[in-house]
C-alpha cells in the first residue's frame, strides 16, 4: 500500500522525472538507459556501493541479454572478460553425458559474475552518464503512486532527516526483499507463489573449476551442481532440506557429498578449496501480476522470483529493465506511452515461460532423490531422452538458452 504524501513543508524536497528504487542489475540498467536518453533520474540504494559491488550471486547470462546490454553501451567489460559456455554435462547413473547446446542452437552462455556487472553498471551510470545515486538510504517509502504526482521519501543516513523526492514515475527494482512490491499488493495485483519444498546449500569455493562446463549431478542422495565462475572461483550447489542450517555442513561433509553426487566414470577428481560462502536457499518462486499500477512499475526480483534452478533471475531482471528503460525514455522524451502500456504483459510472457522451465528442470534435478521410485523412473527417462531424441534435445536447448523467437 502506498502512503499519503509527506507534509509539503517537509525539510528537503527535490524533483526527478524517475526515481529508481534499488541498485541491482535491474535498477542500474533502467538508470543507464534513462541517462543515455538525457532523462534525469535518481537511484536509491539501502546498501553501500562497496557492498553491492561485492555481493556474490548470479553468473550465467543468456546471449540475448548480453546483446541487449551491448546495444545500450553497457557490455564493453563483459564482452572482454566473460567466459563463454557452450555445453553442460549431466551426471547420472554414474556416467557423465555432455550436452553441447551451442552445436544445436549456435548460441552460448556468457559467464560473468553479477558483482562485476553491477560494478560496471554503477560506474557507467554515476561516473560516465552523470546519474544521481544515493547509497545507504533508510526507510524508503513510496507515496501516492496511484496518482500522477507520486513521491518517494527516505531517511538520509548522514543527517537522519527524511528527504522527499517528487517524481513522475517510480521504478521498483528493489529485489525480493524490497518495499516496492507491497505498494502494489493486494489492492492492485495478484501474487502467484510456488514452493518446491527443497533447499539448496549454495557454496562459493576458492577453487578452480573441475570441468570446463556446468555439471549437474542427478543423484539419489540429492542434486549437486558445479558452475565455473572464474579461474579461481567455482560455485557449487548441494540439495538439502529446506531451512537446513549451513552449520550442519562442515568443509569435509560438503566435499565428500559433492564427490559422491558428481561422481562419473573417468571424471577428473574435484578440485577442492576453501569455502567462501555457504548459505541455504529455500527454493521458491513468485510472480506479481500485473507488474505495474498507476505510476509504479516493478522490474526484476521485485516483481518475480525464479529459484536459481535454471539460472534465469538476472536474465529476467535485465529483460524487464530493457523494456522499462526504453518505455520510460519513450514516454518522457516523445510522449509515446505504448511501451509503458504494454510493459507488464510483455515481461510476463517471458517470465512465465522461464517459470515453467524452472519447474520442469526442478523435477529432473530432484526426482531421483524424491524417495518415490515412480518419480525417479520418469526423471531418468526425461534425462535419457535428451540424449536419444533430437527433438527433445532441441527443445531443452532453446529453453535453457532462452532463444525462442517469441514469448
Ligand atoms: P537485486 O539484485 O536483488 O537488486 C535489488 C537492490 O535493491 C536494494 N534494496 C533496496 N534499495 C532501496 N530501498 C529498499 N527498500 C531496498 N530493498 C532492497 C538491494 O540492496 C539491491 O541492491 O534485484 P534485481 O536487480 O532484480 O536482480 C535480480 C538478480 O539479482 C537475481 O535474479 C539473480 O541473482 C538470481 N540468480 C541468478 N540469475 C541468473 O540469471 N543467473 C544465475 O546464474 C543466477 N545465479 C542467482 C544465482 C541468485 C542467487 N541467490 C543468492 C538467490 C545464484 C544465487 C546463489
Amino acid at each position: 500500500m502506498t502512503e499519503p504524501s509527506p507534509h509539503p513543508d517537509s525539510p528537503s524536497r527535490e524533483r526527478f522525472p524517475v526515481v529508481v528504487i534499488g541498485a541491482g542489475p535491474a535498477g542500474l540498467t533502467v538508470g543507464n538507459i534513462l541517462r543515455a536518453a538525457s532523462v534525469d533520474c535518481l537511484v536509491l540504494e539501502t546498501e553501500s556501493r562497496r557492498f553491492i559491488e561485492q555481493r556474490p550471486r548470479a553468473g550465467v547470462l543468456e546471449e540475448w541479454a548480453v546483446r541487449g546490454l551491448e546495444r545500450r553501451g553497457l557490455a564493453a567489460n563483459l564482452l572482454e572478460r566473460a567466459g563463454r559456455h557452450t555445453a553442460c554435462e549431466f551426471r547420472f547413473d554414474g556416467v557423465g553425458r555432455r550436452f553441447a547446446y551451442a552445436d544445436l542452437t549456435d548460441r552460448h552462455h556468457f559467464v560473468y559474475p553479477q558483482p562485476l556487472l553491477v560494478t560496471d553498471l554503477v560506474r557507467e551510470y554515476a561516473e560516465v552518464r552523470g546519474g544521481d545515486i544515493r547509497f545507504g538510504v533508510r526507510d524508503v517509502t513510496l507515496h501516492d503512486t496511484g496518482t500522477d504526482r507520486p513521491s518517494v521519501s527516505y531517511l538520509c543516513s548522514e543527517t537522519g532527516q527524511r528527504r522527499v523526492i517528487h517524481c513522475d514515475f517510480v521504478a521498483g527494482c528493489d529485489g525480493a526483499r524490497g518495499v516496492s512490491r507491497s505498494a502494489l499488493v493486494p489492492e492492485h495485483a495478484r501474487i502467484a507463489r510456488h514452493d518446491y519444498g527443497i533447499g539448496w546449500l549454495a557454496l562459493l569455493a576458492e577453487a578452480p573449476p573441475s570441468s570446463d562446463c556446468v555439471l549437474f549431478g542427478v543423484h539419489p542422495r540429492g542434486f549437486a551442481g558445479h558452475m565455473p565462475r572464474s579461474a579461481d572461483v567455482t560455485r557449487y550447489y548441494l540439495q538439502c532440506p529446506p531451512g537446513d542450517d549451513p552449520g550442519n555442513w562442515p568443509h569435509e561433509r560438503v566435499w565428500s557429498e559433492l564427490r559422491k553426487r558428481l561422481a562419473a566414470t573417468g571424471a577428473a577428481p574435484l578440485k577442492e578449496g576453501r569455502l567462501l560462502e555457504q548459505r541455504v536457499l529455500d527454493m521458491h518462486d513468485y510472480v506479481v501480476e500485473p507488474m505495474a499500477s498507476g505510476r509504479l512499475f516493478l522490474a526484476g526480483d521485485a516483481a518475480h522470483l525464479t529459484a536459481p534452478i535454471a539460472a534465469k533471475g538476472m536474465n529476467l531482471a535485465l529483460h524487464d529493465a530493457f523494456l522499462l528503460g526504453d518505455a520510460l525514455a519513450a514516454y518522457l522524451t516523445r510522449g509515446d506511452g505504448s511501451g509503458l502500456a504494454g510493459y507488464s504483459a510483455a515481461c510476463l510472457r517471458r517470465v512465465w515461460d522461464y517459470q515453467e522451465f524452472s519447474q520442469w528442470l526442478s523435477d529432473v534435478y530432484h526426482g531421483t532423490a524424491s524417495g518415490d521410485p515412480y518419480h525417479a523412473g520418469t526423471t531418468l527417462a526425461r534425462l535419457r531422452r535428451l540424449f536419444t531424441s533430437p527433438a527433445a534435445a532441441a527443445a531443452f536447448a532453446e529453453q535453457y538458452l532462452g532463444t525462442a523467437g517469441h514469448y
